[in-house]
């Protein structure tokens, strides 16, 4: 009989608000690019399972769903995470300023039990646009004064590097939940609840709000 035992990873998006967090989230996970989403109040997140060497891994990706306009997001959101993406608009250079304050709001809001070598990567967003201001190099740069963060250039409107960073994105979370650490990392979980009355997962991701 097959076992039920599943990892589970919590993925969390972090950036100024209308970088494209929810964007990226809904390209990844349902493959689908809308300018009709409308933020949810309140932390917001999707699951997808995903292979990675031979075995079952369910990504929980979560949104900050429209509380970072305050610099306002709430702690719980950062708990239990596994890696914490850093996304800025490369169209608008203050949201990459901004990347250093998020850091530092994850690393002493979110209390990661190993802070000095806690996965984040680094997500420069919109790259379709044509009015690009922070250049590749300026965000290399940036990733590898921070101990070499990987740092991905996507579209969440024509899935640029989308699979590719989330590939990275899952193997960091992979390396850092087995550390010995995470004690979430096998367990029997209830499937989640979809909520809403079409449920557009032809793939295998939910949304659930909370
Ligand atoms: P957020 O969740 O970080 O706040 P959203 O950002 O995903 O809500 O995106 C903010 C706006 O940027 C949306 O447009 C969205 O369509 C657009 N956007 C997101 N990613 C991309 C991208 O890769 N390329 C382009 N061209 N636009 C993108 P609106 O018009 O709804 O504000
Ligand atoms: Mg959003």
């Amino acid at each position: 009989m097959p076992s039920k035992k599943k990892s589970l990873l919590k993925v969390i998006l972090l950036g100024d608000s209308g970088v494209g967090k929810t964007s990226l989230m809904n390209q990844y996970a349902i493959k689908t690019f809308s300018n009709q989403y409308k933020a949810t109040i309140g932390a917001d997140f999707l699951t997808k399972e995903v292979m990675v060497d031979d075995r079952v891994v369910v990504l929980q990706i979560w949104d900050t769903a429209g509380q970072e306009r305050f610099r306002s997001v709430n702690v719980t959101y950062y708990r239990g995470a596994d890696c914490c993406v850093l996304v800025f608009d490369v169209t608008a250079p203050d949201t990459f300023k901004s990347l250093d304050s998020w850091m530092d709001h994850f690393l002493i809001e979110g209390y990661p039990r190993h802070p000095e070598d806690f996965p984040f990567v680094v997500l420069g967003n919109k790259i379709d646009l044509e009015n690009r201001q922070v250049t590749t190099k300026r965000a290399q740069d940036w990733c590898q004064s921070k101990n070499n963060i990987p740092y991905f250039e996507t579209s969440a409107k024509d899935a640029t590097n989308v699979e590719q960073a989330f590939q990275t994105i899952v193997r960091n979370a992979l390396k850092q939940a087995s550390q010995g650490t995470d004690v979430e990392l096998y367990h029997d979980f209830p499937e989640p609840i979809v909520l809403g009355e079409n449920d557009e997962s032809e793939s295998s991701a939910k949304r659930c709000s909370c």
